[in-house]
């Protein structure tokens, strides 16, 4: 069933470092995750419609710190600091696995959204990531980006040789933050993931 979730608000909250200092827990808390420079911050901004919203850079690995944002009062979308920056020092690389590592186990999160360029096999920092999160067992979704690279009629071919590539099921959605293709599809995917998280709280709390 389609159920678009309509982004009426979309605020920054906070940003939180390794000592944990998050914002208190809601239902539902969607994480995005990727290598620094695949489009993390300008897929918040595109869904959001804020191109101000989350800080974009063509200078790769400038968020060090883990972001939330807070959609219409009720969600957090949580951009996480890209991994795989070559010049980031052993101290730097060291910081932030420990950064992720606490939030990826803090129990807060219920869905990630992998991010893999449409254009590249994956990484060996892909690879670790994504066994990470089968190893802790959490919910994805992969989003191949900046589809617009590529020729329109690759683009699902091409987004789901990605996700084989990974060793996932081969799908991937195709997104594009410069022309907003994928938006639907990921706002269907967003009221899915919300609508389970609020249904399963409202029937824990009838019990
Ligand atoms: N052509 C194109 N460029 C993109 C797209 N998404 C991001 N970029 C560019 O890629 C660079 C890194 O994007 P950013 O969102 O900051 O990546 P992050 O490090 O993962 O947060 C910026 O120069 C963006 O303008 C996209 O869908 N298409
Ligand atoms: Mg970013």
């Amino acid at each position: 069933m389609e159920e678009q979730f309509a982004i009426r608000q979309a605020k920054f909250v906070t940003s939180a470092g390794t000592e944990g200092n998050y914002p208190e827990a809601l239902p539902c808390e969607i994480a995005i995750v990727g290598k620094s420079n695949v489009g993390k911050s300008s897929l918040i901004n595109r869904l959001t419609n804020n191109q101000k919203l989350a800080k974009t850079s063509s200078q790769p690995g400038k968020t060090r710190l883990v972001n939330f944002y807070l959609l219409n009062q009720s969600l957090y979308l949580v951009d996480l600091p890209g991994y795989g920056f070559a010049k980031a020092s052993k101290t730097e690389q060291k910081s932030w696995g420990e950064l992720l590592d606490k939030y990826l186990t803090s129990g807060r999160v219920k869905h990630l959204f992998m991010l893999i360029d449409i254009r590249h096999a994956p990484t060996q920092d892909d690879l670790m990531m994504f066994r990470y999160l089968i190893y802790y067992n959490i919910p994805y979704t992969l989003i191949a980006t900046k589809s617009d690279k590529i020729a329109k009629t690759k683009r699902k071919q091409e987004a789901n040789n990605r996700a084989k590539e990974l060793g996932a099921p081969p799908f991937a959605m195709p997104f594009s933050s410069e022309t907003g293709e994928g938006k639907a599809e990921l706002l269907n995917r967003i009221g899915q993931i919300y609508n389970d998280f609020t249904a399963i709280q409202k029937e824990s709390s009838e019990e």
